[in-house]
């Protein structure tokens, strides 16, 4: 029966890769990720529980935010649309496993490429406008985020998923109750009538089908929070030191090491046109390529690509974002020097001066944070 609605949901999906049937995970091809504002039709799903109820009045989903606050909420979509000030903003949305297929030895989870990763505009209120109305306690820390949709095994005592984020990323006002994206009202398996977006940190805070938010005074422990889920081992150098060092080595089990919690997303640039495999006729000497980069909380401050294994880099001209957590969009033109096979590679960096690694660096066991360079590789005449 779930398996029935999960395959309806994604025939309104265009192009993506299965990545899984129960729960449901389909990512999208970066050549499929060219648009300025990802359509709909092209943005990924993940889900890590089964889907909940569809609903048939949007507007009287109710939502409630309790804990440490003076006055628990109950609100309606509709008394949200009306109470507080609506918001629009294009964001990017990334789950913190994308790129993890690129880690080596094999980590645990979806094995995504760089697909993992959408940006929307995204339409709802603030969140810390609704906290404000609620009163935050002193002793308020931490959010709890919860959603309507049985864990995988179809059990509703246990969330599919649960995580949260300190006060203060709560507060900033691109923390968003979104009920619209692009502009139409919040598809069903992206989470409507009502989801959190979170931006700038992984996809998982960005809570779907939202039901509650529980104020804590404490750092959140649901099902995504605790063990290895979304966390890094920690460096042990500090962070001005820059070099790929690995804090684990690869294929370890984890067990005993120091984690911290991931929270900003890395830096990361896709190249969406030319696709992987393209043929160019013969005597092409000069091609256009174009992307899209992103940082987590931090600006992009430039992208760079080559096509002679970083030999030499052309540096991209981008787009200014249209607000923070936007990506932006670069495009260059490269000169090839004759018929042949190229791999065509992008790096971004961002403003604190971090660039992506040539290989997957920082491997930990649940492969979360892979912002390898993506490569794609184009012949120009025949085959050879
Ligand atoms: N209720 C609920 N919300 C959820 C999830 C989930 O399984 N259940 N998955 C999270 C994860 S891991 C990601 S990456 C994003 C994906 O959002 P999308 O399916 O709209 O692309 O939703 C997040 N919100
Ligand atoms: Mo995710």
């Amino acid at each position: 029966m779930q398996d029935k609605k999960a395959r309806f949901d994604l025939s309104a999906k265009e192009g993506l890769s299965l990545l899984g049937e129960t729960p449901l995970v389909a990512e999208t091809p970066e050549e499929l990720l060219d648009d300025e504002t990802t359509p709909i039709a092209r943005f990924f799903v993940r889900n890590n529980g089964l889907l909940p109820q569809p609903v048939d009045d949007a507007e009287s989903w109710t939502f409630t935010i309790d804990g440490e606050v003076e006055r628990r909420l109950d609100l309606t979509v509709a008394q949200l649309k009306c109470r507080f000030p609506q918001k629009t903003f294009r964001m990017v949305l990334e789950c913190g496993g994308n790129g993890r297929s690129f880690f080596e030895p094999e980590a645990e989870g979806n094995p995504w490429t760089h697909g993992g990763v959408g940006c929307a505009e995204w339409t709802g209120v603030s969140l810390g406008d609704v906290l404000r109305e609620a009163g935050l306690k002193e002793t308020a820390l931490f959010t709890g985020h919860f959603g309507a949709d049985p864990d995988k095994h179809g059990s509703h005592e246990r969330q599919a998923m649960s995580r949260g984020v300190p006060i203060a990323k709560a507060l900033e006002e691109h923390t968003l109750l979104v009920w619209a994206m692009n502009g139409e009202p919040l598809p069903f398996i992206h989470g409507g009538p009502l989801r959190l977006v979170v931006p700038g940190w992984p996809g998982s805070l960005s809570q779907k089908w939202l039901t509650r938010i529980w104020i804590r005074d404490r750092e959140h422990d649901g099902p995504g929070m605790t063990g290895l889920s979304y966390r890094l081992p920690i460096r042990p150098l500090p962070p001005a030191y820059r070099l790929p060092i690995r804090p684990l080595p690869p294929g370890s089990n984890g067990q005993g090491i120091e984690t911290r919690i991931l929270e900003s997303m890395p830096v990361r640039s896709i190249v969406t046109a030319p696709a992987d495999g393209r043929r160019y006729p013969e005597g092409t000497r000069s091609i256009e390529v174009r992307g899209a980069a992103w940082a987590g909380d931090d600006d992009v401050a430039r992208v760079d690509v080559t096509v002679n294994g970083g030999a030499t880099w052309t540096e991209a001209a981008t787009t200014l974002p249209r607000n923070r957590y936007d990506w932006v969009r670069w495009h260059a033109s490269l000169t090839l020097p004759g018929n042949g096979y190229y791999e065509i590679v992008a790096r971004a960096t961002d403003s604190q001066g971090r660039a992506q690694p040539f290989r997957a660096a920082n491997w930990n066991p649940n492969g979360y944070g892979c912002n390898v360079m993506h490569r794609v590789a184009v012949t120009v005449g025949p085959e050879v």
